[in-house]
């Protein structure tokens, strides 16, 4: 239901009292860019654009909205790819609440390898302000100029680097959030070791807005491997890219990044990129982006293991460089295909529907020719890629006809196979009616329950990672 005039007003001047005026946002030219999601297929009305500057200032808004009874979605940097960051087009009585301001990086710690951000910081800042220290960020993605750190974890974001670091939410060593009441919860100690019952860095990582307004966290970091080796190389198939990706990951301890890149995926990003392709591929190959970094040259070991009986065999062609220039070339394939696919989507007038999803390794092969085949009933394009170790591939339809059906089937064959229908990038709004593909009457129940112990007005992300009731 929409506000009545007198409560939309009664609402906005609180919020004023409760953060300053210059950062509640009422117009319509200052609310549209928040009021629709990166793809351009997710997003509707809200009410006001709260950008909060402090905890203090988050645990006074969200006693507000809940007194109102205004929604509240939290966007970071609205790169988020299912719908969850953008308000509903149902729920026109939605505060978004901004975490843009609370952007403050702290003293990196050499010794813990912790650092204390706010929740709104990005990575690509808190990658820059560690740099010095020859620390790094464990988890990176295309969106990292945007994405923030609290987003990151919302979503327990994967990315390229889970091959060696694991997802997001190993990297949470505390948090501070915001509870629907105004509680804050949470530490910013960073202890390594603590057993005392529920961690609210566990229950938050994953929890895309439902559960809390995550404002400060406590992030691990890893050493800067200064000295880096990168390998383009075509392979026979996609058991052929699992082949290469076990040997790798036994023979090259420095393996950073293992990533799939499929022929139409290459032929787009080329395209985009204005270049020829790199390799050729037989018919049904594919291609693996290999990233090598370390504290000494591991040039020699990828460049054996890449020359071992055990992986030449389905090795088809492979470029292997050092040089800064060349490597960051390959690595464009792979960086810049979301780009290329929005691109491509934008120019035809269709916004494009991704399937994130992983599958056990050995069904890999058979789940991408099942979404072919769909992409092909449909009369869409594939574009197909991935994160290779874990079996997780970005299904990107363009020109689409029916995405209803196209979910349908490659979800349910997902769900077959023994897999995920969100391997990184969050149920959100997209994939809420699929869930229980994947999660019992019993496990919805149970989430159900925690949500409305935490949340008992359903203020936060309403529809987000929600089927709806589940059946007793
Ligand atoms: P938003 O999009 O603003 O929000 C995402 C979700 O988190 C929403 O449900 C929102 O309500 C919630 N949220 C945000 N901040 C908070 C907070 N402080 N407290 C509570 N809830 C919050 N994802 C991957 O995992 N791996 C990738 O490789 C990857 N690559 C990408 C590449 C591109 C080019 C793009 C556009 C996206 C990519 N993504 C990837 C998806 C996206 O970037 C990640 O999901 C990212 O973590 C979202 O961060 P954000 O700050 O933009 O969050
Ligand atoms: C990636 O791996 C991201 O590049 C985005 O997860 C995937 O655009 C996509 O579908
Ligand atoms: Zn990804």
């Amino acid at each position: 239901m929409p506000a009545t005039p007198a409560k939309h007003d009664a609402l906005v001047a609180d919020l004023i009292d409760a953060v300053g005026a210059p950062h509640v946002l009422v117009d319509d030219d200052e609310r549209a860019g928040y009021e629709i999601d990166w793809t351009g297929r997710y997003g509707g009305p809200c009410t006001a654009v709260v950008r909060p500057g402090s905890t203090n200032e988050v645990a006074a808004v969200l006693p507000l909205c809940a007194r109102y009874g205004a929604c509240v979605v939290t966007q970071g940097g609205n790169t988020g790819l299912v719908g969850g960051s953008v308000p509903r087009p149902t729920a026109p009585f939605t505060v978004v609440l901004s975490t843009q301001r609370l952007d403050a990086i702290g003293e990196a710690d050499p010794d813990a390898l912790q650092v204390t951000v706010g929740a709104g910081a990005t990575l690509a800042a808190v990658r820059d302000r560690v740099a010095a220290l020859d620390l790094d960020i464990p988890v990176d993605f295309a969106a990292r100029d945007s994405a923030t750190i609290g987003g990151a974890v919302a979503t327990n974001a994967g990315g390229s680097r889970v091959v060696r670091f694991g997802t997001m939410r190993h990297h949470v060593a505390g948090v501070r959030a915001v509870l629907a009441d105004g509680s804050v919860v949470g530490s910013l100690a960073g202890l390594p070791k603590e057993t005392a019952g529920l961690h609210w860095p566990s229950l938050l990582a994953g929890s895309e807005g439902t559960l809390g307004v995550i404002t400060e966290i406590r992030l691990r970091l890893v050493p800067t491997f200064a000295n880096t080796a990168t390998a383009l190389v075509a392979v026979d198939g996609l058991s052929g890219a699992a082949r290469l990706a076990g040997r790798l990951r036994c023979e090259v301890p420095s393996i950073d990044q293992l990533e799939l890149i499929e022929p139409e995926a290459m032929r787009l990003v080329t395209g985009h990129l204005g270049r020829s392709m790199p390799l050729a591929v037989p018919p049904g190959g594919s291609y693996v982006l290999v990233e090598c970094a370390d504290r000494r040259d591991p040039l020699d070991d990828l460049t054996s293991a890449l020359a071992d009986p055990a992986t030449a065999g389905v090795i088809v062609d492979a470029l292997v460089t050092t040089d800064a220039a060349q490597r960051r070339q390959l690595i464009e394939h792979r960086d810049r295909l979301t780009e290329a696919i929005a691109a491509d989507a934008s120019a035809s007038g269709t916004p494009v529907f991704k399937l994130d999803v992983a599958v056990p390794l050995d069904r890999l092969a058979e789940l991408v020719s099942i979404a072919r085949t769909a992409a092909a009933a449909d009369g869409a394009r594939l574009i197909p890629f991935g994160h290779v170790a874990e079996g997780n591939v970005h299904l990107n339809y363009l020109d689409t006809s029916d995405t209803e059906r196209i979910a349908a089937t490659v979800l349910t064959a997902v769900a077959d196979a023994g897999g995920t229908i969100s391997a990184e990038h969050g149920i959100g709004i997209a994939k809420a009616r699929w869930l229980p593909l994947i999660r019992s009457a019993g496990e919805r129940r149970a989430s159900n329950a925690v949500r409305a112990a935490l949340d008992p007005g359903r203020l936060l992300n309403p529809g987000v990672l929600d089927p709806g009731v589940p059946e007793a």
